[in-house]
């Protein structure tokens, strides 16, 4: 099994920490391929609960090689901080590779994500203030600062120079914030270049050459399809390439190497942040299943927004990632409903839409169309075989399959490593 992707397909925190926790053993080496400490991955194991945010969550796993590829935005505070964290809890990190072509997050994107969404009002994203979009934005606008650029000052005080001239006037002149100095950034992330250095290294050869040995590399996502920038609700999503393609071009692994594309889909749908969401509950409704699978943010602890499952998004992220399998997952948190809803197609302004219309103006117009699934009341937790799930989760699972575009080959029943029924 050379090279497996794993992504979000709904709005994320769908559980692909779980899901890669899950592969951990079967693989060598998990690839952080897009996004950065905006994202929020839970893994329990035992009695223990890890957020990661910017390692992949392959760090857990002994034995595998966790890397953070090219397509990654990196705040070296925050991954010194995760590393010493994980540390502290008996967790060895000493195999961690880190790209050199990664970019990093410098303290004056911070500042802007946050005052850009000030500015913004009623029309802000609802970002987590990490300095993601920013940061990227720098990348294409080829002023960004990679992690290579911190072992050559010279270079690295030409580049902050260069930025700062830019940001530096946006900062004062726009938002009227005091705009860091040249001296002081570059000293700031000067003062990790020692520490990074065992870290740094090609990581796209490091891939490569794991492939050529026939060694298996798992390719985990931050953030999901529908905030992919290209594929997502835009401009409501994150600043990155969050779909299977990024994969590629996140970790520098070529599409011919990539044999299963695996989609993780909540038995639900949430959202954090601003932007259309089409099954989303106002009622009663949404605080049970925001109460029942706690769904708050991993990083900034922000309530999400709860809805039913949406059938026309998961065929779309089907047909967006080319996904071989799905992970239905928090299957647990729908037990104790009279009956569960689960959109089929939307009603827009009159007509009946079975795919996502192409306009997004229509997409925050759209009325699901439901169809009503009996529910359960057993507790599912103990389940690990199909056949020990009640015969109304049997059949929901069976019905969002049909509806879906591929196959559910693991389904979970709770936040624990072990809480699985593993179907193919
Ligand atoms: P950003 O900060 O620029 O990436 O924000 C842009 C949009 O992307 C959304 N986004 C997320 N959505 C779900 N989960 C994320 N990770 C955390 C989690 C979020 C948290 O695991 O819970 O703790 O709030 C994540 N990261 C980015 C974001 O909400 C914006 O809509
Ligand atoms: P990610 O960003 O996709 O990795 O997801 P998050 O970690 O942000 O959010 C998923 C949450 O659901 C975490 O708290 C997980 O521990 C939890 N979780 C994952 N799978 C299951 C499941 O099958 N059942 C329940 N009850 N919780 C789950
Ligand atoms: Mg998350």
């Amino acid at each position: 099994m050379p090279a497996i992707v794993i992504v979000g397909a709904q709005w994320g925190d769908e559980g692909k920490g779980k899901a890669t926790d899950h592969l951990g053993d079967r693989v060598d080496y998990v690839v952080k391929f897009n996004g950065g400490n905006n994202a929020g991955h839970t893994v329990v194991i035992g009695d223990e609960k890890y957020a990661l945010h910017l390692l992949p969550s392959g760090i857990l796993t002994a034995g595998c090689t966790p890397v953070i590829g090219n397509g990654v935005v990196v705040d070296l505070d925050v991954l010194f901080q995760e590393i010493d964290g994980l540390e502290a809890r008996g967790i060895d990190t000493s195999a961690l590779k880190l790209s050199a072509n990664a970019h990093v997050i410098a303290d004056y994107n911070r500042t802007l994500d946050k005052v850009t969404e000030r500015f913004l009002g009623s029309r802000r994203i609802g970002t987590t203030g990490r300095g993601i979009g920013p940061t990227y934005a720098d990348k294409m606008n080829r002023i960004g600062i990679r992690v290579q650029d911190l072992f050559d000052e010279k270079i690295l005080t030409a580049k902050v120079e260069g930025a700062l001239d830019l940001k530096g006037q946006v900062l004062t002149k726009i938002y009227n914030r005091r705009a860091p100095s040249v001296e002081q950034t570059v000293e700031e992330l000067l003062g990790h270049t020692e520490r990074l250095a065992p870290y740094v290294c090609d990581t796209t050869l490091l891939l490569g050459d794991a492939l050529d040995r026939g060694e298996t590399v798992l390719l985990e996502a931050g953030q999901a399809t529908l905030l992919d920038v290209d594929h997502g609700t835009y401009p409501f999503v994150t600043s990155s390439s969050a779909t299977a393609g990024g994969a590629c071009t996140g970790s520098g692994i070529p599409p011919t190497r990539i044999d299963q594309v695996i989609g993780i889909v909540k038995a639900y749908t949430t959202r954090v942040g601003e932007g259309p969401f089409p099954t989303e509950l106002h009622d009663d409704s949404g605080e049970f299943l925001r109460k029942q699978g706690w769904e708050y943010g991993t990083t900034t602890g922000r309530p999400r927004r709860c809805g039913w499952f949406d059938t026309v998004i998961a065929r779309y992220a089907a047909r967006i990632n080319g996904v071989t399998d799905f992970v239905l997952t928090k299957l647990d948190v729908l037990t104790g409903l009279e009956q569960v809803p689960v959109c089929v197609a939307y009603e827009i302004d009159g007509k009946r839409y079975d795919e996502m219309p192409v306009n997004q103006t229509d997409f925050h117009h759209a009325v699901p169309v439901y169809e009503y699934l009996p529910g359960w009341w057993e507790d599912i937790a103990e389940a690990r075989s199909f056949e020990d799930l009640p015969a109304a989760a049997q059949r929901y699972v069976e019905y969002v399959e049909e509806r879906a575009g591929a196959r559910i080959s693991l389904v979970g029943v709770g936040p624990a490593r072990d809480e699985v029924v593993v179907r193919h």
